[in-house]
């Protein structure tokens, strides 16, 4: 965690993705309510939860496509009501966010454990913008002595891919970039690609970083297998419900400078796309690797229906 920031600091920093990474988010978002709620010193619930509301508003209006900001979000608010009173409210808020904090992370650890032994020594691996799940795995399996290569895209316009190499190279391993462009090029030469996930449909579609269609399609060509690194909460309860996830458009600035751009040339700059679940393989998670096809049963198990009805 980083310095301590509001609720609206926290929102801002998540909207310019100076706060970035579907599950930094989310853990950042719950520590913000979190410590709106500790700060709260007053003795009326029903202020204190209109607060918590506002504030639960803000977050999620930051950014549109990974829903494990959503979920981190409900998982805060799970079993709280200003009838409780307002200390117990505060107190079950505050538990609610540090619970979801702790497991989150002790996710990507055992995310980390489980998809190592999916990587053989030797491999050449492949991964897709700046996942913290998907370089769990890779880290592990480096740190179990398995010799191995890793290549990473750039991710533009982000370049998360160069964020990726400090993380690798801090790591001990020396990782080598790509341009995105390149995958496809590169793929006759990589047993295994291992990305992240923004979210996960209940029929086992994976959004992600835009590119990572791409890179699933021309590993499905090649017959690389496609790996998945992603926490339970990154699968959506939302989408059982027939809901399409948003897929983030964010301002051409970020792809060319306006002066670059002629007078009635257009930009567009989408941030997430939609990779069908016949190209992966296998989803990594905390509980285990299943198949995409097993998203319906994760949401059901791990989410649960209850938390679905209550905030859906
Ligand atoms: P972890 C990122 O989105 C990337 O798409 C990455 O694959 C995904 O979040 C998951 O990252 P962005 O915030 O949760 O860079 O595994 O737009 O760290």
């Amino acid at each position: 965690m980083g310095a301590q920031l509001s609720l609206e600091e926290t929102a801002a920093s998540i909207r310019s993705m100076e706060v970035r990474g579907a599950g930094e988010i989310a853990r950042r978002a719950a520590e913000a309510l979190r410590q709106e709620a500790l700060d709260y010193n007053g003795h009326d619930p029903k202020e204190l939860w209109a607060r918590m509301q506002k504030g639960r508003d803000a977050l999620l209006a930051s950014r549109p496509t990974a829903v494990s900001l959503w979920n981190g979000v409900q998982a805060v608010f799970k079993g709280a009501s200003p009838e409780m009173g307002a200390e117990a409210l505060r107190k079950t808020l505050a538990s609610n966010a540090d619970i979801f904090i702790k497991r989150s992370k002790e996710a990507v650890e055992v995310i980390g454990r489980v998809g190592a032994k999916r990587i053989r020594d030797g491999d050449r691996v492949l991964t897709h913008c700046n996942s913290k799940a998907a370089l769990s795995v890779i880290i592990q399996a480096h740190k179990e002595g398995k010799s191995i290569d890793v290549f990473a895209t750039e991710s533009r316009p982000w370049r998360q891919g160069l964020q990726t190499l400090r993380d690798l190279a801090s790591a001990g391993i020396k990782p080598t970039l790509i341009v995105d462009s390149a995958a496809r090029w590169l793929m006759k030469d990589v047993d295994v690609v291992v990305v992240g996930a923004d979210t996960i449909c209940s029929n086992g579609a994976l959004i992600n970083k835009i590119g990572t269609s791409q890179i699933a399609l021309a590993a499905h060509e090649a017959r690389v297998p496609f790996l998945v690194a992603a926490e339970t909460f990154k699968f959506s309860p939302k989408t059982m419900y027939g809901e399409l996830v948003e897929i983030e458009e964010r301002d051409s600035s970020e792809v060319a400078r306006p002066d670059e751009v002629p007078a009635g040339a257009k930009v567009l700059n989408p941030v997430f796309d939609a990779t069908p679940p016949e190209y992966i393989d296998a989803i990594i998670t905390e509980v285990g690797v299943v198949p995409p096809s097993a998203a319906y049963e994760i949401i059901v198990k791990e989410l649960g229906h209850e938390f679905i009805f209550e905030r859906n």
